[in-house]
């Protein structure tokens, strides 16, 4: 049994290292050097060419490398009944909840303008918006959203989360479904933005969506760039319907060099690093897994592909 890595833009090195470390006798190939296709029975995955999994006839699991799976189950091609498995992982969301809660912080502290002034040398104090003010928005309470819900309702914020089908989180103000999401939205200071990419979620950033915030709402996105209807943006916040973004995740990534993302001054752009997958801690899941695929007992954390994850 081989195990393949197939991540066309990825340093992989790490990987292997760690995959090693655990199973001493794997044997790893790295896409496109395959050898064999009918060995590899178990493949690694991140934004891997459309089709490609077709060629192993004999694979047991398709692993995606980070949490979300837009990128394999956007695959027209895929092979029919291999299963899909994501990463679930705690410094996942301690990684992400750090960067959110540092958009949100950062918003609210007004850590920008600071920024602006200090190269001015001018010493003006900015009142500050109280935490208990800002009710936080949390679209997607998967792992990663909840950890985010958790901590910033420690540090103060009244937050609401919005999911597909209802869940329970002490502290948090949970709705779901459709019919809840204008309510939702209506009470929204800060949108954040952490559902999987799905046909029901694509676009769901978006004009109609701004004008339900309240007015000067701050949006947070870490989730996917296919989320967010870019030109709706950009005039919710040339109009000042929108009082700023932060975005880690664009539809074209890297941002485009003309994009007019990068010289707004109501946006932060960071280039998708606000939830790092660290080969070292998420490797251990990824080799029990692959023991799964090999002596047939249930694999972890299996997506849904018709519900997209
Ligand atoms: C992920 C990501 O899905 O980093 O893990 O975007």
């Amino acid at each position: 049994m081989a195990f393949l890595i197939i991540a066309p833009d990825t340093k992989v090195t790490s990987w292997v290292k760690h995959l090693s470390l655990l199973d001493p006798g794997i044997d790893v190939r790295i896409w496109p050097d395959t050898g064999d296709a009918d060995e590899i029975e178990f493949a690694l995955s991140w934004h891997h060419p459309s089709g490609e999994f077709n060629k192993y006839k004999n694979l047991k699991c398709i692993a995606s490398l980070g949490a979300g799976v837009d990128h394999i189950l956007t695959d027209p091609n895929l092979p029919a009944g291999v299963p899909i498995t994501r990463v679930v992982e705690h410094s996942m969301a301690q990684s992400m909840s750090e960067y959110v809660v540092l958009g949100v912080l950062n918003h609210c502290r007004q850590f920008d303008a600071y920024r602006t002034d200090q190269s001015k040398k001018k010493w003006q104090p900015r009142i500050p918006q109280l935490a208990a003010d800002m009710r936080i928005g949390i679209m997607g309470l998967g792992q990663l959203g909840t950890d985010v819900a958790n901590k910033l309702s420690t540090l103060g914020f009244p937050v609401s989360g919005w999911s597909q089908t209802f869940k329970n989180i002490e502290g948090v103000d949970c709705l779901a479904g459709a019919d809840a999401l204008d309510d939702f939205l209506s009470q929204a200071s800060i949108l954040i933005c952490m559902l999987p990419l799905t046909p029901k979620t694509r676009g769901i950033l978006n004009h109609d969506t701004f004008d339900k915030l309240p007015t000067g709402a701050y949006v947070i996105n870490v989730a996917r760039g296919q989320h967010l209807i870019e030109k709706d943006l950009l005039a919710a916040l040339d109009s000042g319907r929108l009082s700023g973004a932060c975005l880690d995740v664009f539809a074209v990534e890297p941002l485009p060099q003309t994009h007019p993302f990068w010289h707004h001054p109501k946006i932060i752009v960071t280039p998708h690093i606000s939830s790092i997958t660290f080969a070292k801690a998420v490797a251990p899941q990824i080799i029990e897994n692959y023991k799964c695929a090999q002596t047939g007992k249930p694999l972890l954390n299996v997506v849904d592909p018709k519900k997209g994850y």
